[in-house]
């Protein structure tokens, strides 16, 4: 076994996005692709030796090729340890709580998320800092630019190891520990959550369907949920992780985890229903016949964060996306605790969780976490859930409906128009933001604009910051649009807009969301001109 340098050019492109690298396999399996960007980052963070890396991924089509070629460059610049899940497999926030537990340096996640996979799929690769959470902007530019430079990389030629046999193997002297993927992250659930109250609620008869997409949270939902809490066998269904995710999109939404959803509104339909994506972090909940929306989500988890042992002690802050709905603002008002409006991407919560300035943070996009790991968290969300469910003794649909009447609803809906050109959606971007001076103020169909920006953010914390994070047209009511482009697509261009409409009066609230919306949809029409530019007449996807 020897380490050898081998010589290299830079390739094109390798800018990571909302979160990591991604790209087609086709072109992650191009010949010193991973190579290249993995040297990157281990230039970029510095010197290696003695530390300890967690490394896992999501089970996609070329993980474990891929985790081969990591584990051999990590024993190459000098790491003392690493430590990788069973089959390598480990979801986003399992490797987030390995890193925080075990004090290790940092993590490498294999995963292109809630891209599909397979051969003809997305794979991504995405570096966590010390403290278990996605390397903040700063640094993933600095391991573009280095893409940009390198000419060199490091790298063992030893053997590919059993990844399947837990216990500890060495690559060159680094020793590497083949782990249960499972065990730390289930430990830390039992500190947070109520798991007697859990049980009972199982034991008293609770139904519940957690469907896992055949991605990444299968082992972690079938291992807690039926194995520790008692749900019935089967409570879990698509439990087992597959390289293509069985030909499915492992994006937890109303409209791609279809299935989940057609158990929901059965006959005979489960009390609770939940999915996660590809890599775990995400989560959906569903009450019979009723989708909670993550927004929603958020607010109701803050209102009753106290349920939860973990939590009892109250919250020091919110913190949510900009797209995010205002929902959780009106319950950190009430609590007189503030809320924090960050650019999309986790990255972006990392310092205030590390300052204990925000306690949970969430996204519009199925995304719902705190501060017990520093990566959004799938199947915490869904035990959080669970544990309200236990504490209130009502069904989600009476839990949501009873926050809409204390602090009103914040309608909400985000439209997808997804790959598109991309050519077409910057112009579409550039032509909103040259509308956006002199905006405020003038009348839009039923709205009058109070504030039109390109939301810019600085970060409480380090004081960096990050402009052109999405545009922004907010009425004089509170109502919404946003637009931005999706930094996470590997086709094209993905537009995303984001509405959003405030209704105090609970007589009010049973109004279908795009219903709800039809004003603020025809405004945006009229703004950006979707349908003329794009020459699609509907979004690919809505939630
Ligand atoms: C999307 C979501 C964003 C999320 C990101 C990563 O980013 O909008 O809220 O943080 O995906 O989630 P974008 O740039 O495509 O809008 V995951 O589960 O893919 O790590
Ligand atoms: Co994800």
């Amino acid at each position: 076994m020897a380490v050898q340098i081998i010589n290299t050019a830079p390739i094109a492109g390798q800018r990571p996005g909302t979160s990591g690298l991604r790209k087609k396999v086709s072109v992650f399996s191009e010949p010193q692709y991973l190579e290249n960007f993995v040297q990157s980052v281990f230039d970029t963070v510095g010197d290696c030796h003695g530390q300890t890396l967690v490394l896992g991924g999501d089970g996609r089509y070329y993980n474990r090729t891929a985790i081969q070629t990591v584990l051999r460059m990590a024993a190459a610049h000098g790491y003392a340890r690493v430590l990788v899940g069973q089959g390598g497999i480990m979801s986003t926030p399992a490797v987030s709580c390995v890193i925080r537990k075990h004090g290790a340096s940092g993590g490498l996640i294999l995963s292109a998320s809630h891209n599909p996979g397979g051969p003809d799929g997305d794979f991504g690769i995405k570096y966590n800092t010390g403290n278990g959470g996605p390397a903040p902007e700063k640094l993933t530019e600095a391991m573009f630019a280095r893409t940009e430079t390198i000419t060199q990389y490091r790298i063992s030629d030893s053997a590919d190891i059993d990844l399947d046999r837990l216990g500890i193997v060495h690559v060159e002297q680094m020793v590497v520990e083949v782990i249960d993927p499972v065990a730390d992250y289930a430990e830390l659930m039992q500190q947070l959550f109520d798991f007697d109250a859990i049980r009972a609620l199982f034991a008293g008869g609770l139904r519940i369907c957690f469907d896992g997409m055949h991605a990444v949270s299968g082992p972690y939902a079938t291992a807690i949920l039926e194995g520790m809490l008692g749900a019935k066998k089967g409570s879990v269904i698509n439990g087992v992780p597959l390289e293509d995710f069985g030909g499915g999109h492992p994006d937890p939404n109303p409209v791609n985890a279809h299935e989940l959803i057609a158990i929901m509104a059965g006959d005979n339909a489960p009390d609770f229903g939940a999915a996660s994506d590809g890599d775990g972090d995400r989560n959906m909940i569903v009450g019979r016949r009723f989708d909670v929306t993550p927004s929603d989500s958020l607010a109701i988890l803050a209102a009753n964060a106290s349920v939860a042992p973990g939590y009892a002690g109250g919250l020091a802050g919110i913190a949510r996306s900009m797209p995010t709905s205002g929902a959780a603002d009106r319950v950190a008002a009430a609590l007189g605790i503030p809320c924090f409006e960050t650019p999309t991407g986790w990255k972006f919560f990392g310092n205030l969780l590390d300052a204990g300035m925000a306690t949970l943070c969430g996204e519009e996009s199925y995304g719902t976490g705190s501060n017990h790991v520093r990566e959004k968290d799938g199947l915490w969300a869904v035990l959080f859930w669970l544990n309200l469910l236990a504490a209130k003794q009502q069904s989600v649909e009476q839990i949501v409906r009873a926050h809409w009447a204390t602090y009103g609803r914040n309608y909400y809906s985000r439209h997808d128009y997804e790959a598109i050109d991309s050519a077409v959606a910057n112009a579409l971007m550039d032509a909103l933001r040259g509308q956006l001076e002199g905006l405020a103020g003038q009348q839009l169909g039923d709205y009058t604009v109070a504030l039109a920006d390109d939301f810019s953010y600085t970060d409480p914390v380090d004081g960096s910051v990050s402009h052109k994070q999405g545009v922004r047209i907010v009425m004089t009511d509170g109502s919404r649009i946003v637009l931005r482009l999706s930094g996470t697509g590997t086709e094209g261009a993905t537009l995303r807009l984001y509405l959003e409409r405030y209704e105090a009066d609970p007589a009010h609230h049973s109004i279908p969301t795009q219903e709800a919306l039809a004003g603020l949809i025809a405004v945006a029409e009229q703004l950006a001109q979707i349908r003329e530019r794009t020459g699609r007449d509907a979004p690919t996807v809505t939630t």
